[in-house]
């Protein structure tokens, strides 16, 4: 079993559309605890990460939107992921995709301090590839994967603690990509599984070649979990709706492949809004998945093992 350590991050500075701030409630009510612990799993909540107050740093793009905020949410939930890392496993319950600023940074520190590689699975419709200067919205919650992989133009931003080679992140669900961030992602070695690679060959067999890869690196392996990386017509609660994302089916199955991975060390809940939601019903299947991820099962079919 696992000690589970849940850590509100009620982000919304990431974008401009409020009510990710009341995410990590939305989690709490719909039962996220609860749905752990009745898995066996211990479940401690250290209540909602509170940064330090904001800096006054500046960028040179005048588009992007409260990076001071941004910044200081960075340096708390890096410090918050990696202590919880120390002790557990770490659910992050967002907020927008900018709080993954903090927290990928936080496993990237324990990674370094424990002589373990940082691989990420990036669920999302997005590919989150941005940075401070290629940002054109000014929303920083499309930059977090460009800062874990070093990319340049995130000054004032701390340096990110250990950049994540591109071999070591795998995306899925892909399918709303900006020009620069597919130029950018050109010139990485970043599995990006667009939903063109799942309509063709589904998510089994690229998700067990990355999980593969994490084994046999004795890696620890980040999870990202993205609103949108469902169909929104499964998932209305998000303020960046793609059409064409996956089915209830997929997403649960992807949850029970990392499960039976017994890989995954930390993991994102991300972009929920409960302003958008439809009496709960996104933030209640996000619960769901996460059951999945930890292990309920309504059948004890026989395991068969893929060689
Ligand atoms: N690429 C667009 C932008 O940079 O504004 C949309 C980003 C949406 C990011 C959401 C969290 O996944
Ligand atoms: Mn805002
Ligand atoms: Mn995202
Ligand atoms: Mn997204």
């Amino acid at each position: 079993m696992t000690h589970c350590i849940l850590l509100g991050a009620p982000v919304d500075e990431g974008q401009r559309r409020p009510g990710c701030l009341m995410g990590p409630a939305a989690y709490r009510t719909a039962g996220l605890a609860w749905t752990l612990s009745a898995l066996g799993h211990g479940v401690e909540d250290r209540g909602d990460v509170v940064p330090d107050a904001p800096g006054n740093e500046t960028c040179d793009n005048p588009a992007v939107h409260a990076l001071p905020e941004t910044i200081a949410w960075t340096n708390a939930l890096r410090e918050a992921t990696a202590a919880a890392l120390a002790d557990g496993m770490p659910i992050i319950m967002g907020g927008d995709h900018s709080l993954a600023l903090g927290t990928v940074a936080g496993v990237a520190q324990h990674s370094a301090s424990v002589g373990r590689p940082q691989f990420v699975i990036w669920l999302d419709a997005h590919s989150d590839f941005h940075t401070v200067v290629s940002t054109t919205s000014g929303n920083l919650h499309g930059t977090p994967m460009a800062y874990a992989a070093g990319r340049d133009g995130f000054d004032p931003f701390p340096p990110f603690p250990a950049p994540i080679p591109g071999e070591n992140i795998c995306m899925f669900g892909i399918r709303s990509v900006d020009p620069a961030e597919n130029a950018a992602m050109q010139e990485t070695d970043i599995t990006v599984n667009d939903m063109r690679v799942l309509d063709e060959h589904g998510i089994v067999a690229p998700l067990r070649a990355f999980l593969d890869r994490v084994r046999a690196a004795d890696g620890l392996l980040h999870v990202s979990l993205d609103v949108d990386f469902l169909d929104p017509s499964i998932a209305p609660a998000v303020g960046t709706t793609v059409p064409g994302g996956t089915t209830f089916r997929e997403a649960h199955l992807v949850m029970e492949l990392l499960h039976e991975s017994g890989l995954v060390t930390s993991l994102d809940l991300v972009e929920l809004n409960p302003f958008l939601d439809e009496r709960g019903r996104t933030a209640k299947l996000m619960v769901d998945l996460v059951g999945s991820l930890m292990g309920r099962k309504v059948f004890d079919r026989p395991t068969r093992s893929y060689g």
